[in-house]
């Protein structure tokens, strides 16, 4: 597929600061030759954050900047100065990201709002100065606690487009021009299949500035779930919708038949689909006159459904008021709860086509290396 700005699945290298070490000084001056120990505290490392950000859209700032690090903690000095604290490392991601282990394919932690910061990794804290170790039988300390190492993890981020109304249907169904008729967004239009690639959104405002989020994605087709067509790669973006509306155009020759092949292409992707709120919409229907209407309207499936032409305006109105009746009815909850009761699944690797590069280039910061590495350096003093 061509190249596309439409990022939503990165691979990320992430690794927080180390902690500084402590000091072991002890104070000297010319006429206080056995000051007491007065060694500093080291600073702790910074941590990778995530925040949600609603000005992003997408995970493209990610792609070409995979390796994130947090800076490292200074150690303690004498007299007393505590070491300076990393920096953490904040990574702003759209509202619906979500994070997952890359190696484990563990989910992480989840970005709904803006503003909303999760801590990814952890900075080491910082060791203590031998200042803290003086007691009574030991008032010369010639040690400090050296600082907590980092953390690293290969991360996958994976956005799922948060919007309250999902489209779902065939290719060339007619969900881009919908979309483009109730909403400001301009989506590609066409007469062929598979004219939308990417998703789109789009804000629909209803009465009293009301509004809700409505998202178009690709055409799905019989066998999606085994990859056929674009496959269902695209239906994570559904996911978290509260309500899906089916668009199937007039024409269709059995409009029943098709909400049940997307229905079975739905459900195989995740059973869950089939619990959020379903309405029809017949597109094209100034193809129909009243009476084909009518003879229609007796097999359609047992949900919510309405005649609609994003050409002439037809059924319209009446589709808004029903997709905003049905987001406030009681069956829905409301999207605040409905994103704190997900199901957190984690995530297929195997699905995946990562090419598994993952080399990582030396971290400048982390050359001094010296963590841990025996007991020595506990008992160091600094002159
Ligand atoms: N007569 C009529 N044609 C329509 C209507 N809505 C869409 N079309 C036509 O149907 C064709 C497909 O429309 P799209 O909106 O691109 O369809 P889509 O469902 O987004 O298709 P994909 O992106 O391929 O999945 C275009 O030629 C549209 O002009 C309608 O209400 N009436
Ligand atoms: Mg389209």
């Amino acid at each position: 597929m061509a190249e596309t700005n439409f990022v939503d699945y990165v691979k990320i290298f992430c690794r927080s600061g180390k902690g500084g070490r402590g000091s072991a000084h002890f104070r000297r001056e010319k006429y206080i030759p056995k000051g007491g120990p007065d060694g500093g505290d080291g600073g702790d490392g910074g941590s990778i954050i995530l925040r949600g950000n609603r000005n992003y859209w997408t995970l493209l700032h990610l792609r070409y900047q995979r390796h994130l690090f947090a800076e490292h903690g200074e150690n303690g000095s004498k007299a007393q100065r505590s070491g300076k604290k990393g920096e953490s490392r904040v990574i702003e991601v759209p509202c619906g990201t979500v994070a997952y282990d890359a190696h484990t394919g563990e989910y992480l932690c989840d970005i709904t709002d803006h503003d909303q910061e999760v801590v990814l990794l952890k900075g080491g804290r910082g060791g203590q100065g031998n200042q803290h170790f003086k007691t009574a039988t030991n008032q010369a300390p010639r040690y400090a606690q050296p600082g907590e190492p980092y953390e690293e993890r290969w991360v996958i981020l994976e956005l799922k487009l948060l919007a309250d109304v999902g489209l779902v249907g065939f290719p060339n169904a007619g969900k881009s021009t919908l979309l483009s008729v109730v909403s400001a967004a301009k989506p590609k239009i066409a007469n062929y299949p598979f004219t939308t690639l990417e998703p789109n959104l789009g804000i629909v405002s209803y009465r009293d500035a009301k509004s809700f989020v409505m998202a178009d994605i690709p055409g799905i087709i019989e066998g999606a779930s085994e990859g056929k067509g674009l496959g269902l790669r695209f239906l994570r973006h559904i996911e978290r919708n509260s309500l899906l509306l089916f668009v199937v155009p007039a024409d269709a020759e059995d409009i029943r038949k098709e909400y049940e092949i997307l229905l079975n292409e739905l459900r195989q992707y995740n059973p869950e689909l089939m619990d959020k709120r379903h309405v029809l919409a017949i597109s094209k229907s100034d193809m129909l006159d009243e009476e084909l209407m009518h003879e229609i309207s007796l097999d359609l499936p047992e949900i919510p459904y309405v005649f609609i032409s994003s050409i002439t305006g037809f059924g319209i109105p009446t589709l808004k008021d029903l997709l905003w009746q049905e987001l406030n009815s009681d069956m829905v909850m409301p999207m605040e709860v409905t994103r704190e009761t997900l199901v957190h699944r984690n995530l297929d690797l195997s699905q995946l086509g990562f090419a598994d590069d993952e080399t990582v280039p030396e971290d400048e910061l982390s050359e001094d290396d010296d963590l841990w590495d025996g007991d020595d350096e506990f008992f160091e003093i600094d002159e």
